[in-house]
């Protein structure tokens, strides 16, 4: 396979839509937290790994975090990438206990990503990073972040120190993203303290499982829940082949019916639009990073529609040099590539 090319020429852009940085002041708050007593069990799993750990994956991914400038773009023309959809690198301002740093943290982020994108105006575009668990100032940021900084979307980077969004503290939040049109991506994180032993225990409480499950789970919460028909404009993002909910669909119907209608828990009510999978495919979005797989990417356009299904990356964490090369020869229409690649992306984040 050749190198691929920025530009276009095959037809369409490629819009990569959960690329992570990272700032000073979040290695600073990530580095006081782990000294903290009572560390989160996944979050010094993970972040404990990335910042110190002498391997080369972990070194090259702390460097190309802090980066937002040459060696990013460089890295994006090695890889025919030809926009990076930015996000504050998981697991942000969620693990915070010191609420007040937090939001200071989402706030210095938003600015050093407005000031990147306007260095790069074509190359980058951003989500705005808030700290839920402050969610009136959560709530104020976003509407900075989008009115004035140009960011057209949230990142909330799944679980908030064990709670989920559906939680009625967290309306704010909702509230702000639905008025401002701005989708909510929903990044993973590693399981909280009470869902995360055997996981942690196997070495599967990462990227490689342990994220999906855990963010899956948020997804559908907020399904049962009913969040969606309190804001049936909010627009959800999930990554990773919508952390493997559309395999599930059939069978989440058939239960979540059954458990309905037999009033078995207190939780779960009758919804609007009665099934899981009307919410899947009118409230969310979903991209493939980390699953460059022709099959899966197939598979998650006929349950969901081609309409929701967007192109991404996940660099550093994952960012061959050839994956692109591969979903450019999968055998797919041009039309529909381009709305893989390119448009939804467009249309999602508002690029023009
Ligand atoms: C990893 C993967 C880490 C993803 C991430 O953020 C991340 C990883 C800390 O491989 O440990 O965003 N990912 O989205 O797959
Ligand atoms: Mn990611």
């Amino acid at each position: 396979m050749t190198t691929p090319r920025t530009g276009g020429a095959q037809g369409y852009l490629r819009i990569a839509a959960e690329e992570a940085f990272t700032t000073p002041e979040l290695v600073a708050a990530f580095r006081d937290e782990l000294a903290a007593p009572d560390v989160d069990p996944g979050f010094r799993s993970l972040i404990g790994f990335y910042l110190d750990h002498p391997a080369e994956r972990p070194r090259f991914i702390a460097r190309a975090l802090n980066d937002l400038g040459e060696n990013r773009i460089a890295d994006m023309d090695a890889r025919g990438i030809d926009r990076q959809i930015l996000a504050l690198t998981a697991p942000a301002t969620n693990v915070m206990r010191d609420v007040e740093r937090a939001t200071m943290v989402a706030q210095t982020a938003n600015d050093r990503l407005a000031d990147a994108i306007s260095r790069y105006p074509t190359r980058f575009s951003g989500m705005a990073a808030c700290a839920p668990q402050a969610p009136k100032l959560a709530a104020r940021e976003i509407e900075r972040a989008v009115t004035r900084l140009g960011l057209n979307a949230v990142v909330i980077n799944s679980h908030i120190l064990g709670e989920y969004l559906d939680n009625p503290k967290f309306q704010e939040v909702l509230e702000a993203a639905e008025a401002l049109d701005a989708p909510i991506y929903i990044h993973p994180n590693t399981p909280p303290a009470n869902m995360i032993g055997p996981m942690l225990e196997a070495g599967l409480d990462g990227a490689i499982f342990g994220f999906g499950v855990e963010t899956g789970m948020h997804a559908l919460r907020l399904i049962t829940s009913g969040v969606f028909d309190r804001y049936p404009k909010l627009q959800v993002i999930i990554g990773h082949m919508g952390e493997a909910l559309p395999f599930w669909l059939y069978r989440l119907d058939y239960m979540h019916q059954a458990g309905v209608a037999a009033g078995r828990y207190e939780f779960m009510k009758p919804l609007k639009k009665g099934k899981v999978s009307n919410y899947l495919r009118e409230n969310f979005h979903i991209t493939n990073s980390g699953v460059a797989w022709e099959e899966a990417v197939k598979f998650t356009q006929r349950v969901i529609g081609e309409d929701r299904v967007l192109y991404a990356m996940d660099y550093p964490y994952q960012c061959p040099v050839e994956e692109v090369a591969t979903l450019d020869a999968m055998d797919m229409s041009l039309e529909t590539k381009r709305k893989f690649f390119q448009t939804n992306a467009e249309r999602l984040f508002k690029i023009s």
